[in-house]
């Protein structure tokens, strides 16, 4: 059965009866139609309408070497016909998952060399969550169990992730949440800082809430810090430089473990591997997945830090957790091939010295003097637009994130997918984008700010 046979509306009536969708208010995507996209090539994808979308957010935020590649579909079909799965319990292991924990332990920051396999983020945060409490449980500290966390952080949708985040919404429909996980402030400058504050002290008391809520709890009951070296879903919120020294002080001044979930920002975004890498920060555990087999595969990797890993394995005895495709051979053969594709076209270094500072300048140059734009930032290949009634005062169009809408919605129609958080509109592209794709993505942007001003003023 080929999805071709079905005309758009059928789709859209089929998905309307049966499907639930993520993140989604369903009477009203029922009301409106999905949008159905239905192939990719290159940095652009393609809906059932024949449209061309230059995709501003890696699908979500994952297909760093861009669409159509088909040496991971080789590797996914090769590795399917000699041995589509077996597991990694029992003392049996298979070849993709042995090789695949080898490069990432090349890749790396120093002293990160163990990986524990999951299929998502969120599983992988849970495997975080339940290590750094058996960890100081081993230790002989079991009362260290308190995780520190931040306001508007996304760690994933499982109950252990929504609890870690910092999205109220989300809390709200938790009900119970994991006990012992408390949030201090976003490193959110833009909506935050004082008058008359310095970025830099800015960084600096955003990093101390972290100190604070430690003190509230008591640092013989905190395990970890976890946080997004760059928040992504909450808005792209890129700390001042002084921030993550700060928090790496504290973490060692209380004995906190520090957690980096680098979901978003890891296999090269930032322009390094891992952001930790280009901001300097020593984590004991990486939370990775989407990029690592650029969203082709479901796959993620709880990088261990030596600390825990030393202790888990010399005294831990068996760690009762584990998935049925941790370490799954397809996924991980696809990661391998991936991860050879990011090195072979030299994506990284690309962001880093070229596409990086290009898409900067383009954003700042062409974006930031529009009449709705308050601000520019962007770190790497990845941008934050926040969209002010007032570009002085900053303040904001009424309706809670309504006037973001409606620029996302003039981009789309003009080619161009971007996401709408809140009041800011954010960018996340393939590491593939030349400069060429960032003009055209900035031209793009630039007509649907005009698009949406001209609607917003009325
Ligand atoms: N940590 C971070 C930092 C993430 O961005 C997760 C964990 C969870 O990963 P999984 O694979 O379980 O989804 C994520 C996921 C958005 C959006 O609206 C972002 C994510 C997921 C869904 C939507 O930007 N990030």
């Amino acid at each position: 059965m080929t999805y071709q046979n079905f005309s758009l509306k059928q789709l859209q009536e089929i998905d309307g009866a049966h499907h639930l969708h993520p993140f989604t208010d369903h009477k009203d995507l029922r009301a409106a139609g999905t949008r159905i996209i239905t192939r990719a090539d290159g940095p652009f994808i393609y809906d059932s309408e024949g449209n061309e979308i230059l995709d501003g957010m890696a699908g979500l935020w994952c297909v760093n070497v861009g669409y159509g590649r088909h040496e991971l579909a080789d590797a996914a079909y090769a590795q399917m016909k000699e041995l589509p799965y077996y597991n990694s319990f029992f003392r049996c292991s298979t070849p993709t998952p042995v090789l695949l924990s080898r490069k990432l332990a090349e890749i790396a920051p120093a002293g990160v060399k163990q990986v524990f396999y999951g299929s998502s983020g969120s599983e992988s945060n849970d495997t975080a969550l339940r290590l750094v409490r058996h960890y100081w449980a081993l230790e002989g500290k079991p009362e260290k169990t308190i995780i520190v966390s931040r306001k508007m952080a996304y760690h994933g949708s499982t109950v252990a992730g929504a609890s870690l985040g910092g999205m109220t919404a989300m809390h709200s429909q938790l009900g119970a949440p994991v006990p012992g996980i408390v949030h201090a402030m976003a490193p959110y400058a833009f909506e935050l800082s004082l008058p008359g504050e310095s970025e830099h002290d800015f960084g600096i008391r955003a990093a101390r809430s972290v100190e604070d809520a430690i003190l509230e709890a008591g640092p013989q009951n905190v395990a970890a810090f976890i946080g997004e070296p760059v928040m992504g879903a909450g808005g792209v919120k890129i700390p001042p430089a002084s921030y993550w020294p700060e928090i790496q002080r504290i973490c060692r001044k209380y004995d906190v473990l520090l957690m980096l979930d680098e979901v978003i920002t890891g296999y090269g975004r930032t322009g390094a591997w891992f952001a930790a890498q280009s901001m300097g920060i020593e984590p004991d555990t990486i939370t990775t997945a989407k990029a690592l087999t650029s969203g082709y595969q479901p796959l993620s990797a709880l990088l261990v830090g030596d600390r825990i890993a030393s202790t888990v394995i010399e005294k831990g005895g068996e760690f009762y957790h584990g998935y049925t495709y941790s370490g799954h051979p397809v996924a991980c053969a696809v990661a391998l091939a991936n991860l050879e594709i990011i090195e072979k076209e030299g994506l990284i270094e690309r962001v880093r010295d070229d596409t990086g500072p290009y898409f900067r300048k383009a954003l700042k140059e062409r974006l930031a003097g529009h009449g709705i734009v308050g601000e520019v930032r962007t770190i790497g290949l990845m941008g934050a637009i926040e969209i002010v009634k007032d570009k002085e005062t900053r303040e904001r169009f009424p309706g809670d994130g309504a006037a973001a809408v409606v620029v996302r919605d003039h981009a789309i129609a003009n080619g161009m997918m971007l996401r709408a958080t809140g009041d800011t509109m954010i960018l996340s592209p393939p590491l593939i984008w030349t400069r060429s794709t960032i003009d055209m993505a900035a031209d793009r942007i630039a007509r649907a700010l005009d698009l949406a001003e001209a609607d917003l003023r009325k």
